[in-house]
């Protein structure tokens, strides 16, 4: 029997404005907000939220709201700019009407999901002013409770020229214990370290990454399956993502950075990891007329010790 799932959901919410929340019988649930085009919210069947928003988000405009899932296009890597993250997560989005499926798999009906387009010219941004771009999203809720993003970027410039970008869905899991929580799967990879002023190329050592200090790395090259532990909860977040998103980026602030960070709570580093599918290690550069697509999967499971883990080096 094919359950076909309610439409997207409309909040006109006082904090953050106009969003929409996909849901499924069994109790799962999105919530997408139209400014930045982000996902604020992932709920599983319990109503256990699985991202982290700070209890400090700002959620006016022009500020980027703190967690969820914020798409970063244009991503620069002025370290610590909030620019440096891109215009689209401080923007306006609308729904997508003349949707182009032609790129996507068609969905069953038992799939939950909205589609949104930014056609806002960034003014403030002098080196984009002057492109053309249509940036969409498709959110999709699939039966099980798996979040699924795919973004598309368009250059429908009418001068001939060209643009460049990096991109990353820039995912806020929240864990109960940042001291028991590890990321699996970048093992002995080459990553760049944000926290050098030239992002100095380093390789990463031969177990799972554990956050003792501020953290901010981009691996490049990685598998497309990579796992968030939280060993504290018994929770493992895998992020299933494709080629097109060839790298992961992971941060956390630490605790001099959250206190030096007006929309992070003091302790609130303690609750989260930022575990993000990118394009950081080299530019995607589109002409007139040619697309990109990267699309990221989450999904979440709740284990006990006798439970066998998906092991990142066997994934067929
Ligand atoms: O995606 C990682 C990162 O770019 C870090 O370098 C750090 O700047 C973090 O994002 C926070 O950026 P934001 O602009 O959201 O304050």
């Amino acid at each position: 029997m094919v359950v076909v799932v309610p439409p997207p959901q409309f909040n006109n919410r006082e904090l953050g404005g106009p969003s929409f929340t996909l849901n499924q019988s069994d109790g799962y649930s999105a919530e997408i907000l139209l400014y930045g085009g982000q996902v604020i919210s992932w709920k599983n069947a319990r109503g256990e939220e699985l991202l982290f928003v700070s209890e400090n988000a700002d959620y006016e405009h022009p500020h980027p709201l703190r967690g969820g899932i914020p798409i970063c296009f244009p991503k620069f890597f002025d370290y610590g700019c909030v620019e440096g993250n891109g215009f689209a997560r401080t923007r306006d989005w609308v729904i997508d009407a003349e949707l182009e499926d032609s790129d996507l798999p068609l969905l069953t009906a038992d799939n939950a999901f909205i589609d949104l387009i930014l056609n806002h010219m960034p003014d403030d941004f002098p080196n984009w002013r002057r492109h053309r771009f249509e940036l969409r999203l498709r959110v999709i809720l699939g039966p099980t409770g798996d979040l699924t993003m795919i973004s598309r970027v368009k250059n429908v410039n009418t001068n001939g020229r060209p643009f460049s970008f990096n991109f990353s869905f820039h995912t806020y899991f929240s864990v109960s214990n940042i001291n028991a929580t590890q990321v699996d799967g970048l093992q002995s990879l080459v990553y760049l370290d944000y926290m050098t002023r030239n992002h100095r190329r380093c390789i990463e050592g031969d177990y799972p990454i554990t956050i003792e200090n501020e953290f901010d790395r981009g691996y490049l090259n990685t598998s497309n399956e990579i796992f968030v532990v939280d060993h504290e909860i018994r929770r493992t977040f895998t992020i299933h993502k494709d080629d097109r998103l060839p790298d992961i980026v992971v941060w956390n602030p630490w605790a001099l950075e959250a206190r030096d960070t007006t929309d992070i709570g003091d302790e609130e580093y303690r609750k989260f990891i930022c575990v993000e599918a990118a394009v950081v290690g080299s530019e995607i550069t589109l002409y007139p007329g040619e697309k990109w697509t990267g699309t990221q999967r989450l999904s979440v499971h709740d284990w006990t010790d006798s439970d066998v883990l998906p092991d990142p080096g066997n994934i067929l």
